[in-house]
C-alpha cells in the first residue's frame, strides 16, 4: 500500500530567492500537510551523503555545490499516495519540460537549479526523513 508521508526539500535557489512561502502555499492547496519542518544550510559532507545514489554522474559535483550554496528547507509532508502525488505536484527534473501549474515549472530556474526535491519511493520518503528529522520529531506525522 502506498505510504502518506513523503519529504521535500525547498531548495537553495527557491529558499534563497523567497519562494518558500509560495511553494507551501502551493502544496496545501494540493491536499499536503506540513508534519515536520526545519531550515539549514548544508554541509559538503550532509549534501554529498544525500545524493550519495548519484556519486557516480557527471553533475554529482555540481549538484552538492549548489544544494551547499545556501539554505534550504527540508519538510515532511503528509497525504494520501504522497509519494506519487508529490512527484506529480512538482514536475519533471527540468522545468523546460514540467507541466503547467506545476512547482518547478512556476518557480524552479533550470534542471540542477530545480527548486525543489522529492522522494521517489515510500522507502527513500523514510530514509530521507529520517536523514534530516529524528524519530521524535516524527512523531503523530504517521
Ligand atoms: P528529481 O529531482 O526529479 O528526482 P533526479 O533524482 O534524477 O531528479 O536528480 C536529482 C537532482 O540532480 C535534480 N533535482 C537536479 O537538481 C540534479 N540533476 C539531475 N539531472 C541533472 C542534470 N542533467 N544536470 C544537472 N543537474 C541535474
Amino acid at each position: 500500500m502506498a505510504g502518506n508521508r513523503t519529504l521535500a526539500i525547498i531548495k537553495p535557489d527557491a529558499f534563497g530567492s523567497s519562494k518558500a512561502g509560495r511553494i507551501i502555499a502551493h502544496l496545501e492547496a494540493g491536499g499536503f500537510i506540513v508534519v515536520a519542518a526545519r531550515v539549514l544550510h548544508m554541509t559538503d559532507a550532509q549534501a554529498g551523503e544525500f545524493y550519495e545514489v548519484h556519486k557516480e554522474r557527471p553533475f554529482y559535483r555540481s549538484l552538492v555545490q549548489f544544494m551547499t550554496s545556501g539554505r534550504c528547507m527540508p519538510l515532511v509532508l503528509e497525504r494520501a499516495d504522497a509519494v506519487s502525488g508529490l512527484r506529480q505536484a512538482i514536475g519533471a527534473t527540468d522545468p523546460a519540460e514540467a507541466a503547467d501549474g506545476t512547482v518547478r515549472k512556476l518557480y524552479a530556474e533550470s534542471k540542477e537549479r530545480n527548486a525543489i526535491h522529492a522522494s521517489d519511493s515510500d522507502e527513500n520518503a523514510e530514509r530521507e526523513s529520517l536523514f534530516f528529522f529524528s524519530e521524535a520529531e516524527l512523531i503523530g506525522a504517521r
